[in-house]
């Protein structure tokens, strides 16, 4: 069987960091396009090059041509421009959703089949208004977040705790940005949930909210810390691992940006949500019960969404 073909649009610091997993997997052949000349070619030659050492095999091309991502089965876009300190997710909106434009166009023109995953901020409007620029179905096209953020509150807990990371679970649900709403009860360290783990005395409230607070920061810590752009290595990490989902079929029950219809009382909103993602896509959009605070935070948090996608509405006539 051939192996299955991986578009990275934008070859920037998630996108060379894409690359590089999805070679050292061996997920399958990678193709980065780019606008900028030079940048996709240089850095897919540089990864092929890394093969012999690392031993993996793939075929590995740069391109400024959409013609080339024709076929693709998955296709990660980080195309535009991150944060620089002092910015918020938001202040991208106007240039990214230009960027969103080109390239739905593209993925429709070249690869219609494709598993699309947005991780350009701010992703919830923008991975909307990327599946209305490209008409892919709903369940094609998603945005990951809710991994990235989940990731970053397991591995606080994980050191709050002094345990491994891997025994910790988390769920971040709603939109990613300030509002993000990382679910405590539904958190668990080897399914002991957290308001358990304060009532047994391994940590305090007051340190929890702390932890759920650097959590919605985590974004804004990493910029302020790198001065030049935002996080890359985890954020690529959890891409690769929704785009493994996809590819091997496996079922995963991961919080990503889905298009949510009927579920949360919503109609046709991208949003956090839990979901699967097998070989159809998002297969299943996971309805959870909250509780009052719980669901006051995700309706504020749907809320500011909305906002950014009547903001979109407002820029480009042909979003409606
Ligand atoms: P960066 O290293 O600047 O890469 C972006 C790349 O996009 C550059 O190589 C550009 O040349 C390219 N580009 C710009 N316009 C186009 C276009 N029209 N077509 C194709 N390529 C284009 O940024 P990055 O990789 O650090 O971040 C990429 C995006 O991801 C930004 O919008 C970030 O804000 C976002 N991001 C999201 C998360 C989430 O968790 C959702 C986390 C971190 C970063």
């Amino acid at each position: 069987m051939a192996r299955p073909k991986i578009a990275l649009i934008g070859a920037g610091q998630i996108g060379g960091t894409l690359a590089h997993l999805a070679a050292v997997k061996e997920l399958g052949d990678v193709v980065m396009f780019d606008i900028a000349e030079g940048t996709p070619q240089g850095k897919a030659l540089d990864i092929a090059e890394s093969g012999p050492s690392a031993k993996f095999d793939g075929s590995f091309k740069g391109t400024n041509d959409y013609a080339d991502i024709a076929g693709a089965d998955v296709c990660i876009v980080t195309a535009g421009v991150p944060r620089k300190p002092g910015m918020s997710r938001d202040d991208l909106l106007g240039i990214n959703l230009k960027v969103m434009k080109s390239v739905g166009e593209g993925i429709a023109a070249h690869a219609p089949n494709a598993f699309v995953i947005c991780i350009t901020n701010p992703l919830d409007a923008m991975v909307w208004a990327l599946r209305e620029f490209s008409g892919l179905p709903h369940e094609k096209v998603c945005g990951m977040a809710g991994v990235l953020d989940s990731a970053r509150f397991r591995h606080f807990l994980a050191e709050e705790f002094n345990v491994s990371m891997r025994d910790v679970s988390a769920f971040v649900l709603g939109g990613h940005g300030d509002t993000m709403v990382p679910l405590t009860r539904y958190s668990t360290v080897a399914g002991i949930p957290l308001p358990d783990l304060v009532a047994m005395g391994w940590t305090t409230q007051d340190k929890l909210d702390a932890i759920v607070q650097r959590t919605r920061d985590g974004g804004a810590e990493i910029v302020g810390l790198l001065k030049t752009g935002s996080a890359f290595y985890a954020p690529a990490t959890s891409a690769i691992e929704m785009a493994e989902a996809y590819l091997k079929d496996q079922k995963r029950l991961l919080p990503c940006a889905a298009n949510v219809d009927g579920a949360y009382g919503l109609k046709n909103t991208y949003v956090g949500v839990p979901t699967i993602i097998g070989a159809g896509g998002i297969e299943r959009v996971v309805e959870i019960k909250m509780n009052k605070d719980e669901q006051a935070m995700f309706d504020k948090s749907v809320d500011a969404v909305k906002g950014l996608v009547d903001a979109c509405k407002g820029i480009d006539n042909s979003l409606s």
